[in-house]
Parts: structure tokens; C-alpha cells; sequence
């Protein structure tokens, strides 16, 4: 065995040098990983009895990429574009055996070996703009060598992952092998030494046409509003058609490291690591999840329906229960659709389909449960029916099932209470629609058993969301933020701002929409009800705003209804005089007298409100870290996770 590093390691079997990059967790290109590499590549070089090289990963990952945790500081030698140069020029053939997720750096380091074989397993991404970054060695301007310039646009500016069986139809894997891959990758090798090598830079792009180009850089950019990543990926991408290597590489490396040390880099840094901050939760540590085969939905509603489909596309087998024989049917029907809508757009096949359809059993006997290892409701948001339900579930389930609530607003702990064994019982609050959004707010109750809480973390990865575990007060994280930012957003209407500009402003600052469009797409009537709800216990010295009630009582529900803080004909969001004059009108009835507000000042207001509960929910344990706060409000509100979060945000202090 040769030591090239702490981290690489090589042997050499029949004339090819097998290097082995063993860096856990992920094989990071730390600098140690760097040194071994470039170390490994000149033994090869300089040993005559080495005819060529195979590169591979220890462990899962081939290579996670370049290490993000030294990001922040001064570079050391050799910088991986260097690593990546020696690989692509070395006149031994390098061959890439690609065992797992090959990301960003770790792509680079294989589109520059000569050729590149993966197990059926393997992923790949470019990931960086994800991280507020472009591909830093070599990716814009090999990639596009391989796929043409639409398709690399496609990955590197959203920096989506493909399967091993997407990347050899584009052209970026040479082959896949379901065999033994080192064995196949030495053949491989075997085969190179002496034929004229392939490497990736010489490559001509191939030509394509503008038309298709232009397409694929709208579709890119499409959802990527304020960010200056995937922009800089564009232009990179097509500069690889236009400039000679070394010119696409020099312009590349520029924009890396401009980018590299830019706010929204640190910002989505910062989300990157709060993310696997938020999995670590301190009492559970050596807690083992229960096991969930059979997931039980009592509801087949938009809800239910959504966190069906979630567990259907997680090969989980769902039983789903509504009243009547006609609502299971229509639930069925609403299931089937948006497995008909993923089918559509290629992102299952018909087999895949037939599969989830086969796993899933409607019925209106909830005893049909007794089966399930965790039952989640998502019936009408109401105490007494919640309760009721959950009684009921109490003696149909097995003893050692799980029951979760979604409820938005009310008391867990009060519908767990009314079980004998409050202890299996936890929230687990999905965001609409529940198969796409990612975030899921883990609720922990007061009796909550911490494997019961364990089993909550295991199901919602399972179901690839993102869970955030919080404590049970009202609307629990998001929605107690979100209701301090509604009411920030009232108070500025009343101090002169109109809904438009507000909207506009928090449109500019990277929310898809501004607040009252919001309101106004989730209707207004849920919070409408609220209000009344909380009016008989509301300290009447405290400022509440009643424009929201007045458009209530005048019909304007919102979107649906037509008319809302907007008005809606056709269809389309249009500022309408009549909620101008009834503001104007509410503010006169007041006393008010409106002065003009800057957007800078909406902004710092709407920031400021969210922080303020953020750090309410932080003191009183409902949060466990701010981080957790600000990634409820990036995967469930909209906020842009460029900016990092409003605690993020605040952390950094007013703007000079
Ligand atoms: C890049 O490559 C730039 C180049 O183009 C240019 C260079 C010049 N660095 O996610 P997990 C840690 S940009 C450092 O829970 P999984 C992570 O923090 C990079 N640390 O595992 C965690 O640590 P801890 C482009 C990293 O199995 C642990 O590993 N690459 C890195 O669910 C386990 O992580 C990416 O953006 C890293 N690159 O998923 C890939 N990656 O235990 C980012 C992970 O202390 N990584 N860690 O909390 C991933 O997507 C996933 O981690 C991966 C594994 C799929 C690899």
C-alpha cells in the first residue's frame, strides 16, 4: 500500500495504480486530499512499472466535492485546478471509477480523467450555484464539452443531481457498470494504454443551435430571482462555445473566487450547514427510530393527499381513510393525479406509477389502520374533531404505533392528552402542497417519547423532507413568525405604505411574492376566522389593524373569490382603487395621517418583526437555534435563502 496523504492511499495491481481517496464523510478535496492526489499523479508519472491510474472513493461518496469548510480561508497548495490540469495532461490514461455522488469539484476532477465509469448508483451534480458559487476547476468549460451548451446550462445553473443512467445518455459517463467497478475501471484502463487519449478540454463544443441555448438559460434562470450564481454559470457556459480553454478557465476561476467571497455565498453557506445542524437533536442521540413500513393518512384532502403521494414516492406503503365511500374515491382520484402530473412531466415512468398505485389502499374503515406503523391526520383543523379522531385511532392502532396531527394551529398536546398513551403522539405539520414542499415541523409534545420524536426525523428523511423539531405553541415556528410579519406588513398600511409597494419591495429583496399577494392566494378567510376567534381576549391597548376585516366583510376573500387586497379579473393580480380608498378610509377613521415610507424601510421593518418573534421563540425553547428559524421561513415562506434567513440576517447587523 503507498501513502500519498493522510487520505490517499495507492496500490498498483498488473501495471495500473489505483487511487484510493478515503477522506469520511464525503471525500472533501481538503488540502490534504489535494496534496495526495497531485502526489499520486506524479508516482504514477515518474514509475515506469505504471502503465495508467484509476481514481475512486472509499466508501459511498466518490468525492462530495471541494471541502466548503475552507471556503473561508487562505488557499494551500496545490489548488484543485491545478489537481485537475495534471490529471487532464498526464500522458498516462487516468480513468475516473465513479462509486457514488461525484459533486461539483468531485465531477471536475472526473470530466478531466479520460475516461469516467460509474456503479448504477452513482449521482452526479455540479452543485455550486446552490452555494452562491459557479464551478471553480474546470466545470464550465469541460462539461459543455461533453453534453453541448443546453444541457450543461440546464445542471450547472440549477445545479441539479442526475442518476448515473441520465449522465451516460448526455454523454458524460463513458459507461455504466453494474459489475465490480474497480476491477472494470482497471480493464478500462488497461485497454487506454497506448491509444491516443480523450481528453476532455481538446474536445470542440459541440455546436448548437442559439434558439435551443437561449431556451435552456430562460427555463435555468426562471427560479432563480436575485441570484448572481446561476447568471455567472450562464455566461460562463456560453463562453465555453466562443473562447479558446485556457481563456473559459482564466474567466471561470475569476468568477469562482469573486462569487466565493460574496454575501450570498456566506448566506447560502451558512443554510448549507444549518441544514445538517437542524438533523442533530441533542437528547436523541443513540435513540433508535421505530420502524415504518405502512404509513396510515385519515384525511384525503389536498393535505392528506399530498403527504400520501410524499410516502408513496417514498416506498412506503400508505392506507388512507376518508368518511364516505364517495370522498375515498375523489381522494383516490386526487392521488392518482398528481402521480399522473409527475408521470407527465418524466419524473417517474409508467412502472413507477403502477408501483405507487399498488401500494396504495383507500378505504372508510379506520380499522383498516390496525396495519400502520404511524398514522398522520389531516382532517378539518377543528379541536373537538381532531380530539375525537384521535380517540378512536387510540384502540384501532397497535400499542406501539405512531399517531401524528398536521394541525396549523391547534394544541398537540391537548389532542395527545385525550389518547391513553400520549407518549406515541406528535405533530408532524406538512406545508402545502405537502409532496412538493420540503419543510416539515416536527412536533415535539410534552409527553413525546424520544423514540417516538426519532421515528418523526427517520420518516420525514425517508420522505426527503426537511424537518425542523419545535416545541407546541400556537402555529408553532412558521406560522407564529408569519403572523408578525402580517402584522408588520398591516401596520405599514396604516403608516402610509399601499399593499403594492410592500409587495414590490419584498419581491425585490427575493420573495417569489410579497404578503398580500400571499394573503391573498392563501385566502383570507382562515385568518379572518383567527381574529374573531382572539378578539373577546385581545388587550385592546395593543395596535390592531381592521383592514384585513373590513375587505373580509366586503366578500373580498382573496384569489378565489376575485377580489382581495387585488383584484382579479382574468385571473391576473391588478391594484384596485377600492382597497386604496378603503385604506385611506381606515386610516382617516383612525386619525392616522400617512407620511411616505421607503422600501428600505418596509424591508427593515418586515425583517426586523420576523426577527423579534424568531428570537421570542428562541428564549421561550420552541426553537432550538436561530438556524433552525431561518430554515423554516426559507423551505416553507418563501424567504430567500440567498439572504440566508431573517435571524441571519439580523446577526449581521443594520447595512452600512
Ligand atoms: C465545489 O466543489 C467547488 C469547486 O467547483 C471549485 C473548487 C475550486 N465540504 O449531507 P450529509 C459534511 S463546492 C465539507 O449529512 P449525506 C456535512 O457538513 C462543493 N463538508 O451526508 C456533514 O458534516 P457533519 C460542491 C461537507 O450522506 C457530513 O459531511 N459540493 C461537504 O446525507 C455529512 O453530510 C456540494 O455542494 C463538503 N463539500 O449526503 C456537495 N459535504 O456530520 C455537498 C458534506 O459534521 N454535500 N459535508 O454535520 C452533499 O450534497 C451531501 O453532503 C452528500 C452526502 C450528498 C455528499
Amino acid at each position: 500500500m503507498l501513502a500519498f496523504s493522510d487520505n490517499v492511499h495507492g496500490r498498483v495491481s498488473d501495471g495500473i495504480l489505483l487511487i484510493e481517496i478515503d477522506h469520511p464523510p464525503v471525500n472533501a478535496l481538503s488540502a490534504g486530499v489535494r496534496k495526495g492526489l497531485f502526489a499520486a499523479l506524479k508516482h504514477g508519472a515518474d514509475t515506469s512499472a505504471i502503465e495508467a491510474m484509476v481514481i475512486v472513493g472509499a466508501g459511498k461518496v466518490f468525492i462530495g466535492g471541494a471541502d466548503i469548510r475552507e471556503f473561508g480561508q487562505p488557499p494551500t497548495e496545490p489548488i484543485l485546478p491545478t489537481v485537475v490540469a495534471a490529471i487532464e495532461a498526464s500522458a498516462k490514461p487516468v480513468v475516473a471509477a465513479i462509486n457514488g455522488a461525484a459533486l461539483g469539484g468531485g465531477l471536475e476532477v472526473a470530466l478531466a480523467a479520460h475516461r469516467r465509469i460509474a456503479s448504477p448508483t452513482a449521482t452526479l451534480a455540479l452543485p455550486e450555484v446552490k452555494l452562491g458559487i459557479v464551478p471553480g476547476a474546470g466545470g464550465t468549460q469541460r462539461l459543455p464539452r461533453l453534453v453541448g451548451v443546453p444541457a450543461a446550462i440546464d445542471l450547472i445553473a440549477t445545479g441539479r443531481t442526475v442518476s448515473a443512467e441520465e449522465a451516460l445518455k448526455l454523454g458524460v459517463l463513458d459507461q455504466v457498470q453494474s459489475g465490480a467497478l474497480k476491477a472494470a475501471a482497471i480493464a478500462e484502463a488497461q485497454l487506454l494504454v497506448g491509444a491516443p487519449l480523450t481528453r476532455t478540454g481538446e474536445r470542440a463544443v459541440p455546436p448548437g443551435p442559439i434558439e435551443a441555448i437561449d431556451a435552456a438559460a430562460t427555463k435555468a434562470l426562471a427560479r432563480s430571482r436575485g441570484q448572481t450564481a446561476p447568471q455567472e454559470a450562464v455566461r460562463l457556459v456560453r463562453l465555453s462555445a466562443e473562447q479558446p480553454l485556457a481563456n473559459g478557465l482564466a474567466e471561470e476561476r475569476e468568477t469562482f473566487l469573486r462569487l466565493r467571497d460574496s454575501d450570498q455565498a456566506a448566506a447560502l453557506r451558512y443554510v448549507f450547514f444549518a441544514e445538517r445542524a437542524a438533523a442533530k437533536v441533542a437528547d436523541l442521540e443513540g435513540v433508535a427510530p421505530r420502524a415504518v413500513e405502512t404509513i396510515g393518512v385519515v384525511g384525503m384532502g389536498l393535505m392528506g393527499s399530498g403527504i400520501a403521494v410524499a410516502a408513496l414516492d417514498a416506498g412506503i406503503t400508505v392506507v388512507a381513510v376518508e368518511q364516505s365511500g364517495d370522498a375515498a374515491a375523489k381522494g383516490r382520484a386526487r392521488i392518482e393525479a398528481l402521480l399522473d402530473r409527475a408521470l407527465q412531466s418524466g419524473r417517474i415512468d409508467d412502472a413507477s406509477k403502477s408501483d405507487r398505485m399498488a401500494r396504495l389502499v383507500t378505504t372508510t374503515d379506520l380499522h383498516t389502520l390496525s396495519a400502520a406503523d404511524l398514522v398522520i391526520e389531516a382532517v378539518f383543523d377543528d379541536l373537538a374533531v381532531k380530539t375525537e379522531l384521535f380517540v378512536q385511532l387510540d384502540g384501532i392502532v397497535r400499542a406501539d404505533a405512531i399517531l401524528a396531527t398536521n394541525t396549523s394551529y391547534l394544541d398537540p398536546d391537548a389532542i395527545a392528552a385525550a389518547t391513553t398513551r400520549p407518549e406515541r403522539v406528535l405533530g408532524l405539520h406538512f406545508f402545502s402542497p405537502a409532496n412538493v414542499m420540503r419543510l416539515l415541523e416536527v412536533v415535539r409534545c410534552v409527553r413525546t417519547a424520544p423514540d417516538v420524536l426519532a421515528t418523526g426525523l427517520a420518516v420525514a428523511k425517508k420522505l426527503r423532507k426537511l424537518p425542523i423539531v419545535c416545541g407546541v405553541t400556537e402555529g408553532f415556528i412558521g406560522n407564529r413568525i408569519f403572523s408578525a410579519y402580517r402584522r408588520e406588513a398591516e401596520f405599514l398600511l396604516e403608516d402610509g405604505a399601499l399593499p403594492q409597494q410592500i409587495d414590490a419591495a419584498m419581491e425585490a429583496y427575493g420573495f417569489a411574492m410579497g404578503p398580500f399577494a400571499v394573503f391573498d392566494l392563501a385566502g383570507l378567510e382562515i385568518a379572518w376566522a383567527r381574529r374573531k376567534r382572539q378578539a373577546a381576549t385581545r388587550d385592546p391597548k395593543a395596535r390592531y389593524v381592521d383592514i384585513a376585516d373590513h375587505l373580509c366583510e366586503a366578500g373580498r376573500l382573496g384569489m378565489k373569490a376575485g377580489r382581495g387586497w387585488y383584484r382579479y379579473p382574468d385571473g391576473k393580480r391588478e391594484i384596485d382603487p377600492e382597497v386604496t380608498a378603503l385604506i385611506e378610509q381606515r386610516r382617516a377613521a383612525k386619525g392616522l395621517v400617512a407620511r411616505t415610507i421607503s422600501d428600505d424601510e418596509i424591508r427593515q421593518r418586515m425583517l426586523t418583526a420576523m426577527a423579534t418573534e424568531g428570537a421570542a421563540l428562541l428564549s421561550e425553547g420552541i426553537a432550538a437555534r436561530a438556524s433552525d428559524i431561518d430554515l423554516v421561513m426559507i423551505n416553507g415562506y418563501g424567504f430567500p435563502a440567498h439572504m440566508g434567513g431573517p435571524m441571519f440576517e439580523q446577526a449581521k447587523g443594520p447595512k452600512a
